[in-house]
């Protein structure tokens, strides 16, 4: 099943199932060499989504902003390297949408527990716009928000599920989107958790 959303970015349904367990076992070891953690807002508030990165950049947030940076601060290590599973992964779903040759530099992964939300906000960090951005959710589902390029701009509720690829690439690429607070539930390869991966080229 592919959901068309808009030009260059669709939801591939199903589309890392046979790679699940794999991502799975990658996620639970690179957790030992960067453990999550939840990061500040610049408004010094604890994010309920915990996070961890891998490649060679990765995400980071605190209180004198958001920012892409080589190491991990909690341990002083640069970020582990995205798992060769990982790569190809992105690589195939990039290429269902026709961005060929798409390789990631950075991969954030969240960890969603039930009550963890992530607001609207526009991925516009990277210094590479035109690059798609490449998402894998395992685990328990959750409702994606899907907006516009205004923050006031109405929203489209997506169901994303264990194993699902979305693509956001061409103009959908700086779209206004979050995740609604996670419900209850138990999923027999996570328990009570989602993970999302995402797949950037930063720069
Ligand atoms: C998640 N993560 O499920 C989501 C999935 C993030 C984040 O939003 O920043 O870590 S990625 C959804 C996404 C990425 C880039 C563009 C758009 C959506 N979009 O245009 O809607 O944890
Ligand atoms: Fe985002």
């Amino acid at each position: 099943r592919r959901v068309d959303l808009g030009p260059g970015a669709a939801i591939l349904g199903g589309f890392a199932l046979d790679q699940a367990d794999a991502l799975l076992e990658q996620i639970e070891r690179l957790s030992l060499l960067a453990p999550f953690r939840h990061m500040q807002t610049p408004g010094g508030r604890r994010m309920s989504v915990a996070m961890l990165n891998a490649g060679s950049l990765g995400w980071v947030s605190d209180l004198s902003g958001y920012r892409y940076e080589r190491t991990d601060p909690q341990t002083g290590w640069n970020w582990p390297p995205i798992p060769p599973v990982f790569l190809e992964l992105a690589s195939q779903a990039a290429q269902t949408l026709g961005f060929e040759a798409f390789v990631p530099d950075a991969c954030l992964i969240n960890r969603y527990a039930p009550g963890t939300r992530l607001s609207l906000h526009q991925d516009r960090d990277e210094q590479d716009h035109h690059a798609p951005i490449i998402s894998v959710s395992l685990g328990l589902p959750a409702t994606f928000l899907w907006g516009g390029l205004e923050r006031r701009d109405r929203t489209t509720r997506y169901r994303l599920t264990h194993g699902d690829v979305a693509v956001w690439g061409g103009p959908s690429r700086l779209m206004f989107h979050g995740i609604s607070e996670l419900k209850d539930g138990v999923h027999p390869l996570t328990g009570a958790l989602r993970y999302n991966l995402t797949f950037r080229k930063t720069r």
